[in-house]
């Protein structure tokens, strides 16, 4: 099995041909979805291109797995059935009971979760801190014990901003990984691995796949002893992105250029409009220059993202009355799609993290700007807040 990555060239060039060549015997264009759970041997062992099964490998996900590497300038790619998958596979593949990890101080919730409720179980310690403050992230590495720091930026639904180049030193200084979850400003806005981080994550669900029509996960890296330990996990764990979600998966990776720069120009205008809106108290977006980690996100974004979150003057309640009122906007959880969506975080997708450190405020409305005529979007917005 092999990744073609084609890594030459411009990053829409490798969204589109990295991962693949046409097909040798039909010339197809697309990656064929090999749906086939096995491969027949020319005598024992006598593998044609190294498939033998499809949890160890499929020819559909071999080529996603390829692209994605490509677009994000790694070596090896891995595709797997959910972001979540992705992050259990990738933690099972570096730490052991005993080790300890460096949170985000605020995080998708389901990460939260999947470390404070199930790794936590199997002997593996976390500590949250804010990583928009590199030495608060330095105070929180423990010596020796710390495998992990792991980086969501922009953050999910805070939009908080952390130094990717800086926590990869004081990462490595302790000899820690660090992982950075890349999936809201996704490969074609920023690019953790050539600013040094050591693993980069998906939630492929969101902007790679871009249509709402697929679950995904994905995890990129340059060191191939990771790649090999990460391949091993894969396989024996078993969590893959079955050849249907794959091409899905794939084929939105291909507009993924085009789309993001329409998602970044209708989250701006929605930005300018709620910014003079008298029923918003706060618009949290990382391309406005009064945001704490606008610097920084300049430096290593390309642009600042789909996605605006904002808290409302009049409370917990108006934000749950303008989450219903929306009509372009559909309410329900998500992100990443062509179409625009908005949800109340407090209660849906942080709901799991009530309680906690990553609690986020109640007034507080999440956004993801999707690519429909930006003036629909905020007549929109202004019928559902008046
Ligand atoms: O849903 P899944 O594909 O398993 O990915 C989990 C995940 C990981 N990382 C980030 C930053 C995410 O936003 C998510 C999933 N988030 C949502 C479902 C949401 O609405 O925020």
């Amino acid at each position: 099995m092999t990744q073609e990555h084609r890594s030459k060239g411009g990053f829409e060039t490798r969204a589109i041909h990295a991962g693949y060549e046409p097909d040798a015997m039909t010339g197809a264009v697309n990656p064929p979805i090999y749906a086939s759970s096995t491969f027949k041997q020319d005598g024992v062992g006598g593998m044609r291109g190294g498939y033998e099964y499809s949890r160890s490998g499929n020819p559909t996900r071999t080529a996603l797995e390829g692209a994605i590497a490509a677009v994000e300038d790694g070596e090896r790619g891995f595709a797997f059935a959910s972001g979540l998958a992705a992050e259990d596979t990738l933690v099972r593949s570096v730490c052991r009971p005993g080790d300890h990890v460096v949170l985000p101080n605020d995080a998708y919730g389901g990460t939260y979760r999947l470390f404070d409720k199930v790794e936590k179980v199997w002997g593996l310690d976390h500590t949250p801190a804010v990583l928009s403050d590199v030495e608060a992230v330095r105070a929180a590495i423990e010596p020796g014990r710390t495998k992990v720091v792991w980086v969501e930026t922009p953050t999910n639904p805070m939009l908080n901003i952390a130094d990717i180049e800086a926590l990869a030193a004081v990462a490595h200084d302790a000899g820690a990984l660090l992982v950075v979850d890349n999936t809201f400003a996704s490969p074609y806005l920023q690019q953790p691995l050539t600013l040094g981080a050591d693993v980069v994550v998906h939630s492929t669900t969101k902007y790679v796949g871009g249509h709402s029509d697929v679950v995904g996960g994905a995890l990129v890296v340059r060191d191939l002893e990771l790649a090999e330990a990460i391949a091993f996990h894969q396989n024996s764990i078993g969590g893959v992105a079955g050849p249907f979600d794959a091409f899905l998966t794939h084929r939105g990776l291909k507009t993924l250029a085009v789309r993001m720069e329409r998602h970044c120009d209708n989250a701006e205008k929605v930005v300018d409009f709620l910014v003079s809106h008298p029923a918003v108290a706060e618009v949290i977006y990382p391309g406005l220059p009064t945001h704490p980690g606008h610097e920084v996100a300049a430096r290593q974004m390309r642009r600042f993202g789909g996605i605006v979150s904002f808290r409302v003057a009049a409370g917990e309640q108006k934000a749950l009355d303008v989450c219903a009122a929306a009509e372009v906007f559909t309410l329900g959880e998500s992100l990443g799609g062509v179409e625009s969506l908005i949800e109340h975080p407090g209660r849906m997708t942080h709901a799991s993290v009530a309680g906690t450190d990553l609690e986020v405020p109640s007034d507080l409305i999440r956004l993801s700007v999707g690519l429909e005529s930006a003036e629909d979007l905020i007549a929109d917005l202004d019928r559902a807040l008046a």
